[in-house]
């Protein structure tokens, strides 16, 4: 690790690889989104460092493979310590680099501490089956071993939390890490980094155990593209996940990928409007619409509509948008300049396609910082089919329908080519349960009155079709970062084949 401190208030990062090799000299700089000031700059890795992380994480596997799995857990354990210890600097630095209010950048690190929770218990639970075997006197089971090391490449906009899902299973597994956090989130990945470098030192990790390379595409393509890497996570745009999946595929390797939403809810006659209006806001506004499972799309039934928009337009009029920093702010700031015009690009299409602007979508000045990246979140009446709708723009948009019966509702949550999220409101049993059947929601998640984002750690995470099909963070998502054996063992004098086929010698 190498930190100094540059002329001015701007730090600058070079890699957590380990390597001796210098960078490229290209840097990228951490955008405040509050006001658009430079907080750091980060060092690009160069071919060199890319290719000496490589190694580096193939010696550093070699050795946390043979590590008892439970004595791995102690590593996770003591990360999941400090992480608590620094709760609230941690989310500060989500707050100052990506714009996450301050009791949501908490929440963010709090996953992170769930993460280390969870893998530790898991550390103890690595188990295969054993299976009953056709032949007599032989007995077959599943072992699960270490994979190699694993590239992960996260998003912006959960800066900690996703590296976490990853990492942290990935090192309880016995693997190997390199990350290639986003470009526009480099100083959360130095913070995070700090604090696993030293746990790492401090508890006598093999070195490289965990590295960090910052870079854009061209980083992330050499990762996806070295067959050292046996495991290749990506979140992020759909866009990025296939060329991943498409360079990873290339080489037979096996990719995780969690990408876009389309996320939808539906909201029935008999739900309680009270905490449909409030899993509603929160889903579509929280994060001011940069999370993956963000509602984008809310169905309601007609013979509600009426009156259930009228109390979510009057919500979205009055939501604070601000400095995160400001308790009573509900709403930050988008993430940079280039996703505020995404938005209102998006709005003027919408509305080129007919749809109605109900509130918001205008630029707000917040406060004394100015020149911040602060959108309105916006509320749109348009029809399911409209091009416009049928894409993610990652802004605080959210599309309205109105719908008349139930199979209708789901068909149109599940008319768009994402399928991450979905949720349903409604009190009908029969309702509830065709929603969950294999002939309701098509998504990777499926929740009954509550909303499309903020889940636990403890469920597997991902979506179906351009989501990419990856499941990450909890239930049996540790099994992508380990491989499988299946054993089978003869304890009798003979040598029965399977299938009954015969095969004697005279
Ligand atoms: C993401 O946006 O990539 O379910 C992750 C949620 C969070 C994770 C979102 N726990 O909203």
């Amino acid at each position: 690790m190498e930190q100094q401190m540059a002329t001015g208030a701007v730090w600058r990062l070079a890699g957590w690889s380990g390597a001796a090799a210098r960078g490229t000299g290209a840097t990228i700089g951490s955008l405040c989104p509050m006001d658009g000031a430079l907080l750091a700059e980060v060092e690009v890795a160069d071919a060199a460092q890319i290719a000496a992380a490589e190694a580096l994480a193939a010696s550093a596997f070699s050795v946390w493979q043979l590590v008892p799995a439970p004595t791995r857990g102690r590593l996770v354990a003591a990360i999941g310590q400090q992480a608590r210890a620094r709760k609230q600097a941690l989310a500060a630095v989500i707050t100052l680099e990506v714009g996450k209010t301050v009791s949501e950048a908490e929440g963010e690190v709090q996953e992170w501490i769930d993460m280390c929770d969870f893998a530790v218990g898991l550390s103890r639970q690595l188990h295969g089956l054993t299976i009953v075997s056709e032949r007599p006197q032989h007995r077959m089971m599943e072992q699960w071993h270490p994979l190699g090391p694993v590239a992960v490449i996260t998003a912006f906009n959960f800066p900690m939390a996703v590296f976490a899902w990853n990492a942290m299973l990935a090192l309880v597994c016995g693997d190997s890490v390199v990350w290639k956090p986003s470009e526009k989130a480099p100083l959360c990945a130095a913070a995070v980094m700090e604090l696993v470098a030293e746990v790492c030192l401090r508890e006598g990790a093999p070195a490289g155990l965990c590295q960090c390379l910052f870079g854009g595409a061209s980083v992330g393509e050499a990762l996806a593209a070295s067959p050292v890497y046996r495991l290749v996570s990506a979140t992020g745009s759909t866009a990025m996940g296939r060329r991943v999946a498409a360079v990873v595929g290339a080489r037979l390797g096996r990719s995780l990928l969690e990408l876009g939403g389309n996320n939808a809810m539906i909201v029935a006659p008999s739900a309680r409007q009270e905490l449909a209006l409030r899993a509603a806001l929160f889903s579509a506004v929280g994060t001011a619409g940069q999370r993956c499972t963000t509602l984008r799309r809310l169905l309601v039934q007609e013979t509600i509509a009426e009156g259930f928009i009228a109390r979510l337009t009057e919500a979205y009029q009055s939501l604070r948008v601000g400095d995160p920093r400001e308790p009573s702010t509900l709403v930050g700031p988008l993430i940079d300049e280039a996703a505020c015009a995404a938005m209102e690009r998006a709005l003027v299409e919408a509305v080129s396609q007919g749809g109605r602007l109900l509130a918001g979508g205008e630029r707000v000045r917040a406060g004394s910082l100015g020149g911040g990246f602060y959108m309105q979140p916006a509320l749109v009446e348009i029809s399911a089919d409209a091009p416009v709708v049928q894409r993610e723009t990652f802004a605080p948009i959210l599309y309205l329908h109105r719908y008349s019966s139930f199979e209708e509702a789901v068909a149109l949550q599940n008319g768009v080519s994402q399928g991450l999220s979905s949720a349903l409101f409604s009190e009908s049993l029969s309702e509830t349960e065709h929603f969950l059947a294999q002939s309701g929601s098509d998504c990777g998640i499926a929740n009954v009155n509550l909303g499309t984002s903020g889940a636990e750690i403890g469920g597997a995470f991902g979506g179906e079709k351009d989501t990419g099909g990856g499941r990450e963070s909890g239930s049996d998502a540790w099994k992508s970062y380990m491989r499988r054996t299946t054993n089978t063992v003869n304890y009798g004098t003979t040598l029965p084949l399977s299938q009954g086929v015969r095969f004697e010698m005279e």
